[in-house]
């Protein structure tokens, strides 16, 4: 398009340069000066640079040159042009955008004074438009929904490790409270459930110092006064690998630092926890990781302790969780020894001190604990056979029953908090849920739980594609104009293909899971003959024959099966569930109950199973509300204020699906201008007309139309816009540009004639 005259001045965008990332995606700058090869273009840092004459792409719509603060009003919508809004925006440190009734929020990584009762008291009752774009703005559309339509609503926010997710979740909370008509103690409950949460289901991990290792679905009840009732929340697949393993530079859950920070040295030496750092801790200390800047540990313990009492824990139950925590830590110090019995490798607990703390604790008896630690009981032909277990046998053991206990307590907790949130009501209330959930993920590594997050993920993806067709369709509708014959695919095929078909993915790694012979090798071969030649499906190349992947609408991802299976199977030995269901500590028996009977790996849930029917559940309640959604976004890696990395934020762009907004438009119409722009930019292309303000601006667009494009394109004159595809803004783009052209050549003759 090199032949397209650029004047001085003119904005444009441009190809990017020196680059191959696939993020790194066209800029925006202005002309300087052109010649024949190159151009030389300014960009949005006032930074000059020549660029090859072909890599200025078109000019940019108007609605790019500065920024909007709803981006659906952008002329044309595309990854760069939203990219582009953003980042000024961001520049500017307005960190929220709307698209329609969607909410973009970059992390701002600094305190920004928005969020005071000052604002509160603004955002109330006013419609979207009104304001600048704000989650308060957000939160409180859906409150009037819910008031006046008596509908249900739901916010769902999504973006990846960092982004502010339940930084915006904490906000929207605040803020029904806040407008809330009661202020009782149930507001007071719900804001404290938070930090007890987080206590247990948050840590430090590389990429956040607060990262939530667990979804969570939270629904306010409303009465129809618009008082907050009750809540209840719903919490999804907390991590289990982070209580006994941490990676370098990450912690375990913050609820055990916090509590060996805080505990009086009484209550410590009721626990046996001699020591009182970390460090001494196996399960503590591997990350090597103890204290985070800016977090005081003992103080936390103290508003965790006091958020207990708000949500009425009973001291003796507290005392019952910290001694299950006292007894993991006792547990991860168990020294066993190798030893050999017969040629049999077998193992020993060679550490009475800690085995007692743990029996203890637990209240069972320890001679017992130590034959559930280092045998297992199996059935065979009717009789119960007892074998060694090997050193390393023992510690995947212990390590097994460790993860499930703390996952029990977790469980148990959020069990708890509904048990004095959820209050029992006899008429239907309505609600506003709002979902706090990880978003698609793609590792060096995607084991069993990317499975799960990616499939929660396609779900919600298919969902918000519904959602904004259904807006793209209503604005074709406010124009009074012919939609019906756009056609957009959604991404069912992955859903059936994981989860949804007969013969999915996960009900093969069920099947497997059950299946005594079963291996994760045996799995991928099931995975291969069954899906391999299916489109969406990829089997690892040379280098990954070991892996499966699945073309997600975010991109392929690799899976690595090994572990699906025990992961899946989410067991552990049956001799130690036997044994704590006789513990002294009823708190302990609550969270395995006796029903199980013994040995049950087969007949429990699995994780699958589990998990899907969660999922199944959400998405129900979603579909029943009316949704809202929020995309959070990371601006750099650094955790820093004022550092927008634009391939980074590309990537979560692509990531959370977002895309999708300017697919469905390009599907439709992908460029509007609203007349009077329209004719503002083209009106060269007939002859002159009077001011603007006297002319019919929708009439002279269409005769801008019949005179420049064929009499056949596809376009649609809606009643304040005109609707284009981009073939036609091309062409009207180079006739503009050719009399221009004609125009100076004939303005630079008639120059020369004067002179
Ligand atoms: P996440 O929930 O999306 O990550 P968080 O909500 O924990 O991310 O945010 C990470 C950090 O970013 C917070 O601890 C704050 O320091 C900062 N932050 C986020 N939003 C804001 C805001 N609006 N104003 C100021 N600071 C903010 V994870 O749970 O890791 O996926 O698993
Ligand atoms: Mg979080």
């Amino acid at each position: 398009m090199s032949e397209f005259v650029r004047q001085h001045g003119e904005y444009v965008w441009v190809k990017p340069q020196n680059t191959t990332s696939e993020f790194a995606v066209p800029f925006g700058a202005r002309i300087v000066r052109t010649e024949k090869t190159q151009t030389l273009v300014c960009d949005d840092r006032n930074k000059q640079f020549w660029v090859p004459a072909g890599d200025v792409l078109k000019a940019m719509h108007i609605t790019s040159q500065e920024d909007v603060e709803d981006m659906i009003t952008l002329g044309d919508l595309q990854e760069y042009t939203i990219l582009r809004n953003l980042q000024n925006r961001y520049a500017k440190q307005l960190i929220y955008t709307y698209t329609g009734s969607m909410l973009v929020a970059i992390n701002p990584y600094q305190i920004l004074p928005i969020y005071t009762n000052r604002e509160i008291q603004l955002y109330r009752n006013k419609s979207l438009a009104e304001l600048p774009p704000h989650i308060f703005a957000i939160s409180d559309n859906a409150f009037q929904r819910l008031q006046r339509l008596k509908e249900n609503q739901c916010v769902v926010i999504s973006g990846e490790s960092g982004a502010g997710k339940t930084e915006s979740t904490k906000l929207i909370l605040q803020y029904l409270a806040a407008i809330s008509g009661k202020h009782s103690w149930i507001e007071q409950q719900i804001i404290e459930a938070n930090p007890i949460m987080e206590a247990f289901g948050n840590a430090k991990t590389v990429r956040n110092d607060n990262s939530s290792r667990f979804g969570k679905y939270i629904e306010i009840r409303f009465t129809p006064q618009g008082a907050i009732q009750g809540a209840r929340i719903q919490q999804y697949l907390l991590e289990k690998s982070r209580i006994v393993f941490q990676s370098r530079d990450e912690r375990n859950y913050h609820i055990f630092y916090c509590m060996l920070a805080g505990l009086s040295t009484a209550e410590r030496e009721r626990l046996k926890l001699q020591e009182q750092s970390p460090s001494q801790y196996h399960y503590l200390a591997q990350g090597g990781c103890f204290t985070l800047p800016g977090r005081g540990d003992a103080k936390d313990f103290a508003d965790i302790r006091a958020a207990m009492k708000v949500l009425s824990f009973k001291p003796e139950e507290v005392w019952s969780i910290l001694s299950l925590l006292a007894a993991i830590l006792h547990l991860g110090n168990l020294r066993f020894t190798a030893t050999e019995v017969a040629n049999l490798a077998t193992a020993e607990i060679d550490d009475t001190p800690n085995l007692q703390r743990v029996a203890q604790l637990l209240g069972i008896p320890i001679s017992a604990l130590n034959a559930a630690l280092t045998q297992r009981t199996i059935f065979v032909h009717g009789e119960h056979v007892t074998t060694s277990l090997s050193k390393e046998a023992a510690i995947e053991g212990r390590d097994a029953f460790v993860k499930s206990l703390y996952d029990g307590i977790f469980v148990r907790i959020v069990r708890r908090i509904n048990e004095t949130i959820n209050k029992q009501v006899d008429q239907p209330m309505n609600s506003i849920g709002v979902l706090d959930i990880f978003g698609f993920e793609n590792f060096d590594n995607n084991s069993f739980e990317q499975l799960c997050i990616n499939y929660a993920n396609e779900n919600l993806q298919q969902f918000f594609v519904g959602h904004i067709f259904k807006m793209e369709q209503d604005e074709y509708q406010n124009e009074h104009i012919n939609w019906q014959h756009i056609e957009f695919q959604d991404n069912q095929q992955i859903l059936d293909l994981i989860g949804m078909k007969p013969m999915n993915l996960m009900s093969l790694i069920d099947e497997e899971s059950k299946f005594p012979k079963g291996t994760d090798q045996t799995l991928l071969e099931k995975l291969h003959v069954q899906h391999g030649n299916r489109s969406i499906y990829v089997k690892g190349k040379t280098t990954q024959t070991s892996l499966f992947g699945i073309r997600h609408y975010a991109g392929v991802v690799m899976y690595n099966p090994l572990g699906f299976l025990e992961k899946n199977r989410d067991s552990f030995s049956g001799d130690l569930r036997t044994l704590v269901q006789r513990s002294t500590n009823k708190y302990l028996v609550d969270i395995f109950p006796h029903e199980m009977p013994m040995d049950t790996a087969k007949k429990q849930p699995t994780l699958c199973v589990k998990f899907r029917n969660s999922l199944d559940m959400l998405m129900r309640t979603l579909s029943q509300a009316h949704p809202y959604f929020i995309r959070c976004i990371k601006p750099n890696e650094y955790k820093e204020p004022k550092n927008f990395d634009k391939e980074l934020c590309v990537r979560q762009l692509r990531y959370s699906g977002m895309m999708e907004t300017a697919r469905i438009r390009r599907a439709g119409y992908p460029i509007r201008h609203a007349y009077r722009a329209f004719v503002e930019r083209y009106r060269l292309l007939v002859p002159p007309v009077g001011p603007l303000e006297q002319c019919d601006c929708r009439k002279l667009a269409r005769q801008i139309c019949e005179v420049a494009l064929p009499a056949d394109s596809d376009r649609q004159y809606g009643k304040t816009k005109l609707f284009l595809r981009d073939e036609d803004v091309a062409s009207l783009e180079l006739q503009r540009s050719q009399l221009m052209l004609k125009s100076i050549v004939t303005i630079q003759r008639g120059i020369r004639r004067v002179l």
